[in-house]
């Protein structure tokens, strides 16, 4: 597989020749272009638009890079090459890092490196990897380029000259990049996806990858737990009332918050997509319109399954109630109403499987219940939200962060359970907890089957 690769930097090519195996990487320097956009995509944008002109029908790629300073608000970033001045002086680059950052305690930093593509049909698509880590006080090593003298990624005690070309392209923004640009082009000996009258198509694999990884699969099955201990409440209540639960009513209130926690998933990628650049509606795996549609979509499911098993006035309150504070955190980002939503889910399954489930036939008790359990759930998701804060140029934060998020399921299953012993009689309740230990397992196989979409 041939890639056109702009850009005049041999360190470069041997890196991505290195990381990309197999594919036939045509150095083609994009001369006399100014890379002055404020960001790494659009100068990576710039640079690849500069030779996608005199190679139509091929894929061409540029890497636009650089390292972000905390300390320096993110300087020298997308200037980088030249931090000392013209021309790009690499030993004049590290001396100056090295004064500005003297006396300075906090020396984290991230190496960032985007790829924009441009496939055969002329479409374009940006991805980006970032590698974490800290400026150390003095250069070590003498392997690879630029900065990497200085640069300590975390978890090591070496700096980027210091590890083998191996080591340093298993973790670095570049290998991390490129990872997704593998994904992308397709691998080598797998022919180019075909081009048709409409534009090229994306290898399908990788379009699959990017809606798995818009829904986020792997948090999904945390949602409908939610609605289960909601719904486990009234239930208890109703039974013992000698009233008769409605469980279609309840699987139809679980599958509606599912698709009301897609649609929230959706509209914070499009909210996010000056942010978060990484994701598959900015990145381009997935094209707004289509989007636009999923996103009409969920919501629109939401209701139709809500008004086709026919839910009750309290379900519709709860639903309009979780709609608005999804709205409202994916455009303040307020940590409290993401746990919020999680509350609402409950009180959205305590609606769902008897009318009308307050003062009727069980007073307050049950209320009383499920502000308990919407409270914890509430403050739960809301401290995990908090937390997140940053997880995404942190990988092991990540990890914790995703971990915790599916930690939810174990506070559902923990819940039922004790709903089971609390209240043998009420026999109804014991396919609830199996259908969360079900969940359970799903959300282990996810995360071991589709690593890759699991993000929190
Ligand atoms: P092209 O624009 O021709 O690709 P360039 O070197 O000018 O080459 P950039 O504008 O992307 O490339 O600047 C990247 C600079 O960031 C580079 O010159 C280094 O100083 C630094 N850099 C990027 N990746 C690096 C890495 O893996 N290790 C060390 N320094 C790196």
């Amino acid at each position: 597989m041939k890639l056109f690769v702009a850009t005049h930097n041999q360190h470069k090519i041997r890196e991505i020749s290195q990381i990309l195996p197999g594919f036939e990487i045509v150095p083609d320097d994009p001369e006399g272009i100014e890379e002055n956009a404020p960001d790494f995509a659009g100068n990576a944008l710039i640079k690849v638009r500069a030779i996608a002109e005199k190679h139509k029908g091929e894929w061409c790629m540029a890497d636009d890079s650089g390292l972000e300073v905390k300390a320096l608000g993110g300087a020298p970033g997308v200037h980088s090459a030249r931090y000392a001045g013209e021309p790009s002086n690499t030993p004049a680059n590290n001396a100056l890092l090295l004064k500005n950052l003297e006396g300075v305690k906090d020396r984290s930093a991230r190496f960032t490196c985007c790829c924009a593509l441009v496939d055969p049909s002329g479409e374009e698509l940006v991805v980006h990897g970032h590698c974490p880590g800290h400026i150390a006080e003095k250069a070590a090593g003498v392997e690879g380029f630029g900065y990497d003298p200085l640069f300590i990624p975390n978890g090591y005690d070496k700096s980027f000259a210091e590890l083998s070309a191996d080591e340093k392209n298993a973790i670095s923004h570049r290998g991390r990049a490129l990872e997704k640009v593998r994904e992308i082009v397709g691998a080598p000996d797998v022919p180019a996806p075909s081009t048709s009258a409409e534009g090229a198509q994306a290898p399908s694999t990788p379009r699959l990858m990017a809606w798995l990884k818009l829904f986020r699969v792997v948090n999904l099955p945390t949602v409908p737990g939610d609605v289960l201990v909601g719904a486990a409440i009234a239930i208890i209540f109703v039974a013992r009332a000698g009233g008769e639960p409605d469980f279609v009513k309840v699987l139809g209130a679980a599958l509606a918050s599912v698709f009301l926690y897609m649609f929230g998933l959706v509209d914070n990628d499009f909210v996010g997509m000056k942010t978060d650049k990484d994701r598959p509606i900015p990145n381009g795996e997935i094209s707004i319109g289509a989007a636009r549609v999923a996103r009409m979509f969920c919501w629109g499911a939401a209701i139709v399954v809500g008004a086709m098993v026919g839910l009750y006035p309290l379900w519709w309150v709860g639903a309009f109630l979780l709609f608005v504070s999804i709205e409202l955190y994916n455009r303040t980002k307020w940590s409290p109403l993401m746990g919020l939503c999680r509350g609402l889910n409950l009180l959205c399954g305590f609606a769902a499987p008897c009318f009308p489930p307050i003062g009727h036939s069980f007073g307050l008790d049950a209320l009383e219940y499920l502000a308990v359990f919407a409270a914890v759930w509430t403050i739960y998701i809301w401290a995990v939200t908090w937390y997140s804060s940053g997880e995404e140029e942190d990988p092991e934060k990540k990890r914790r962060v995703g971990a915790l998020v599916g930690g939810i399921v174990y506070l559902q299953l923990t819940a039922l359970l004790i709903f089971t012993l609390m209240f043998p009689q009420v026999a109804a309740m014991r396919p609830l907890l199996i259908a969360g230990a079900v969940m359970l397992i799903f959300l282990r196989l996810f995360k071991t089957v589709l690593p890759k979409v699991s993000t929190s």
